[in-house]
């Protein structure tokens, strides 16, 4: 705990809430053992609830009602809360980033935008998967899917020791431009923020956005990894895009080798996916 003692001989004699702020965040940034099993606890949870959801989803429910299977089961395995409000958007609500009026029901044809995390001991996870609400993805949601997929496993790639805290960010942006380019959605690597409007990573902890100083990382950092395409109905590209909103996010820890998915055990791909939804239960 050598952040712990530099911070008390100098909260010590410089007490303000600037450097308070700063200790504070390397003390938040790189979590104890104990937190990772509190953090492992309430990504286990949710990936329970999501696994539940993904398996009862079909066309007719609403975006409530999909919320609260996940609800139900983070809470049946113990979680006292959600972290923050839960995602839970279909169709054209895909495409809004903090969407949680959660009332809309659900056509077959549209894809659902689910971010949620249980609490639990003050220990948030935060998680979002995307879903074809009839279980299949059409070839459009399926060929951004994919690049979503492909943006996210180059930004899990760089959360490692030493690596800087926007590395991830810089190799999902470039798998997603590049794509988004093949594509013809957009024309330059550059345009790619029409579509994906939001950092790929943030901290994970006692907040869901969690404190830390955004320097290099190291073992013992908990971080999410959450490119997105959003893809709104009016926008300059071909109309088949329109309405299609992917998010895949997990929950990463930095460690002194390769970097651990603490949410695994939650199917990402679309074989996978499609297999889970299409189960008899
Ligand atoms: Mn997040």
């Amino acid at each position: 705990m050598n952040y712990f003692k530099e911070a008390v001989e100098n909260v010590k004699d410089n007490v303000n809430a600037s450097s308070l702020h700063k200790y504070m965040a390397q003390l938040r940034e790189k979590k104890d053992p104990e937190e990772i099993v509190l953090l492992q606890k309430a990504m286990d949870m949710t990936t329970d609830g999501f696994r539940e959801m993904i398996r009862e989803l079909s066309p007719g429910m609403s975006e409530y009602q999909a919320q609260a299977i996940v609800e139900y089961h983070a809470k049946k395995g113990g979680s006292e809360y959600m972290g923050y409000p839960s995602i839970c958007g279909g169709g054209a609500n895909s495409c809004v980033l903090h969407y949680t009026y959660n009332r809309k029901k659900l056509d077959a044809k549209e894809l659902l935008l689910v971010d949620m995390g249980a609490e639990y001991h003050g220990y948030t996870a935060d998680i979002t998967r995307t879903l074809p609400v009839d279980g299949k993805f059409s070839q459009e949601e399926t060929m951004i899917y994919n690049l979503v997929l492909a943006a996210q496993n180059a930004g899990i790639d760089q959360c490692r020791k030493g690596k800087g805290f926007r590395d991830a960010h810089h190799a999902a942006y470039e798998v997603i431009g590049k794509g988004l380019v093949e594509l013809g959605i957009i024309k330059e690597i550059n345009e790619a923020n029409k579509y994906f409007m939001h950092g790929t990573s943030h901290y994970l902890g006692l907040d869901v956005h969690d404190a830390g100083t955004f320097t290099a990382l190291q073992s013992g950092v908990v971080m999410t990894v959450e490119p997105g395409i959003y893809i709104a109905e009016g926008s300059p590209c071909d109309r088949k895009w329109w309405g299609i909103g992917v998010r895949i996010e997990d929950d990463i820890l930095v460690t002194e080798s390769a970097p651990i998915i603490m949410t695994a055990a939650l199917p990402r791909t679309i074989h996978e996916l499609e297999r889970l939804m299409a189960e008899d239960f």
